[in-house]
């Protein structure tokens, strides 16, 4: 019988200076504990110790020439966490705050994501420390390429398919994709997130923005309500913002504030046109990270340094980034009438935060169930480049909207509690863990 203490504590000693990765772990451990120790087989096969711990882990070296000629040298790693169900897949971070332990944080997240998907995908991440902020197109250019250089070794179309996250967008993808084609001579689905006009899928960058609203959708109609009216507040102004922000309105709801590191927007009149949409994708690819221009530019209010979870709305759908919404913002929004929590971005809520919210009894579906839609699509490109095909905008949206709805059924039938309450945390672990811990046991060591 697995004690979670006493594992944490061990795991701790083996991964040490590694807090984001312990505190994922420990999340998905509270969920699923029980159902490990009431499973004979999954205690033969220490399900718990080969779980946590990465299949490889790859450190190299990213050497790059700046603007100004001088050399510059960053971290480029990837971590293939679990390939029980699949080959590993999962995104590329660059961004200053990368470290091992956060890869392997989001490593470890993306098995059970990407089990809920239901599509044959393991888990894995990568990226570097490299800050794209105020770099030059070629500067970003010549980074990708030597970053390709090193990580195609390592990766495959059967073996293991990068693609963005925070830092890396289909222009980085682009880059990465040239470089591996350069030195491989190949066409294939080595990368998703792909241009539509060199193998990438249509829908895929507006996937993870849609699926989550797809969720939140499900969320409400599972306590009779709907997204009719709703005010949302959304953090983060980049692509999976974007996303939420065009579907949200699409379903009539009004998304009242987007932020930036800068601080946060709110508008009144919602982030609600096209005009505006636009807008978002333009800063975000000035490569400043700035969100208050927004506010000069359609007359709404910024607030500098500033955190949206201050504002009485009825859905928090924090979009942007790890613990960005701590146990104080928690606090704030439950005592001003939050009616749902839609965590968007990995791990976007504290351990602290989500168990406040848990408490209350405010519905709260965790990252990895209302963000895999992101990745769901990217299977579903996946499944377009081996077939060498492609299918319409309207094809791939209706199976993302059906994999969000059955990822909704899952979570639901594992994570109903006896009060009624819907615990979707806990429903999303232990579905998707099941999958790949019988994978793992039926495949043996
Ligand atoms: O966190 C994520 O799921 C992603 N960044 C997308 C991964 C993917 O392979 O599309």
């Amino acid at each position: 019988m697995y004690n979670r203490e006493i594992f944490i504590s061990e795991l701790e000693k083996r991964n040490p200076g590694e807090p984001e990765f312990i505190q994922a772990v420990s999340e998905v451990l509270e969920s699923i504990i029980d159902v490990v120790n009431g499973d004979p087989e999954y205690l033969n096969s220490r399900i718990l110790e080969r779980i946590t711990e990465p299949d490889r882990v790859i450190g190299f070296k990213v050497e790059w020439e700046d603007d100004e000629g001088n050399l510059q040298v960053n971290k480029g790693y990837r971590v293939q966490f679990n390939n029980a169900i699949g080959p590993y897949k999962g995104g590329l971070r660059f961004h200053p705050s990368v470290t091992l332990g956060t890869l392997k944080f989001l490593g470890f997240e993306q098995i059970f994501k990407n089990s809920l998907t239901t599509l044959p995908m393991g888990g894995g991440k990568g990226g570097s420390d490299f800050n794209p902020k105020g770099k030059s197109d070629s500067e970003i250019l010549r980074f990708c390429r030597s970053f390709m250089t090193e990580l195609q070794k390592y990766i495959g179309p059967e073996t293991d398919i990068p693609a963005g996250d925070i830092g890396v967008g289909s222009r980085e993808i682009g880059y990465l994709y040239g470089q591996y084609k350069r030195l491989r001579g190949e066409n294939t689905g080595v990368l998703t997130g792909k241009g539509r006009n060199w193998g990438g899928s249509l829908i895929r960058p507006e996937a993870t923005g849609f699926g989550a609203i797809y969720f939140a959708n499900r969320m409400v109609a599972a306590h009779d309500d709907s997204l009719k009216g709703k005010t949302i507040a959304v953090s983060g102004f980049g692509n999976v913002a974007w996303g939420a922000c065009m579907k949200a309105t699409e379903l009539g709801a009004k998304v009242v504030a987007i932020s930036g590191p800068d601080g946060y927007i709110y508008d009144k009149e919602g982030v609600s046109t096209p005009e505006k949409w636009n807008y978002m994708l333009r800063l975000r690819s000035s490569n400043n990270d700035v969100v208050a221009p927004y506010a000069e530019k359609f007359g709404a209010d910024f607030h500098p340094g500033k955190k949206p979870w201050e504002l009485n709305v009825d859905i928090a759908c924090p979009c942007a980034f790890q613990n960005e919404l701590n146990g104080d913002d928690a606090e704030k929004l439950i005592s001003n009438g939050v009616k749902y929590v839609v965590e968007t971005s990995n791990m976007g809520c504290s351990t602290d935060a989500v168990n406040k919210f848990i408490a209350k009894k405010v519905p709260f579906g965790p990252g990895k169930a209302v963000n895999a839609g992101g990745v769901a699509v990217s299977g579903l490109e996946m499944s377009q480049n081996s077939l060498k095909y492609s299918w319409s905008a309207e094809e791939v949206d209706e199976k993302l909207k059906r994999i969000m709805g059955d990822i909704h059924t899952a979570c639901v039938s594992e994570g109903r509690e006896p009060d009624g309450y819907i615990n979707y945390v806990k429903g999303a672990n232990i579905a998707g863990f099941k999958k790949v811990a019988d994978a793992m046991v039926e495949l043996g060591y």
